[in-house]
């Protein structure tokens, strides 16, 4: 069972719904670091999808060890359930040298649900910007592309690469666009994704104390920049989504799915 001390709070679940994505800098220790790089390193195998995650990686192994961490299985548990499926893991490398980025993609198909997947981007050793470190586009989760289809775009205003220390971890849900970046450095660069689907309602599963918080609502009007007017239509789907997370249909943040629930049925009769 999970500490509820390690559980999200509303804002930062309010954070995922709008931005797509939560950063947790230095969150894992460096022995780990270290344990579960050269892990990495003997590229583990993986389990076949839809396997119960609690079965994938048992101890002494220090990757299942890291998301055995209870800070980590607190934000697992938040956002898909304690008891998720694996789907599956890479170990993402950039070669030294390598100076081509990645093309811009999601790592799905077109996947409507409401329900989501996360991914976990896990960084093992300090990723400088010469390294690359991964980028996202924060705010692109509900576009649902089917994998390179945005391709053909090279930069996004508000794009972040994730530049870090060794031990952050960076959970997606599973719409966020992204790409590897080029790697200047004369090392290898390792990112270690891992994705998994819940396995029960993704309904306040978090630590909801402050779920009538300023910030909550705040955070469902910020404008990440490269949609431009469209941010009216991601605030519309930011509401959609936090409804869906807390069973309150009737949530709004202002007069926005009012109105377009507003379908009057009753017909005037002739006077
Ligand atoms: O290596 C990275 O930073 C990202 C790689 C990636 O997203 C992929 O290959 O699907
Ligand atoms: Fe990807």
């Amino acid at each position: 069972m999970v500490d509820r001390k390690h559980l999200l709070n509303s804002k930062q679940m309010a954070s995922f719904v709008s931005d797509g994505y939560l950063r947790f800098d230095e969150l894992v220790p460096m022995e780990l670091n270290e344990a579960a790089l050269a892990e990495m390193q003997k590229n583990p195998p993986r389990a076949r999808a839809g396997t119960p995650f609690r079965e994938v990686w048992p101890p002494p192994s220090a990757i299942g060890n890291l998301f055995r961490l209870p800070e980590v299985q607190g934000i697992t548990c938040s956002l898909v359930g304690p008891d998720p499926l694996y789907d599956h893991h890479a170990v993402h490398t950039v070669g030294p040298g390598h100076r081509m980025g990645q093309m811009w993609h999601a790592d799905a198909i077109i996947d409507l649900r409401m329900h989501f997947d996360i991914q976990y981007y896990y960084f093992a050793h300090d990723t400088p910007r010469e390294m690359g470190g991964t980028m996202i586009l924060p705010g692109s989760h509900f576009r649902r592309i089917s994998e390179t289809d945005i391709a053909r775009y090279q930069n996004f205003l508000g794009q972040i690469p994730i530049v870090c220390k060794a031990g952050t971890l960076v959970v997606v849900h599973h719409g966020i666009w992204h790409c590897a970046q080029p790697n200047l450095t004369d090392q290898r660069r390792y990112m270690f994704k891992l994705r998994l689907n819940p396995t029960v309602r993704q309904l306040r599963l978090w630590n909801t104390d402050d779920l009538r918080d300023a910030a909550v609502a705040a955070a469902f009007g910020r404008n990440h920049g490269w949609y431009g007017n469209e941010v009216r239509l991601e605030i519309v789907n930011r509401i959609k989504l936090w409804r869906f997370l807390t069973g309150d249909e009737a949530f709004d943040t202002g007069y926005w799915l009012g109105r377009l629930e507003n379908l009057p049925e009753r017909v005037l009769q002739p006077a």
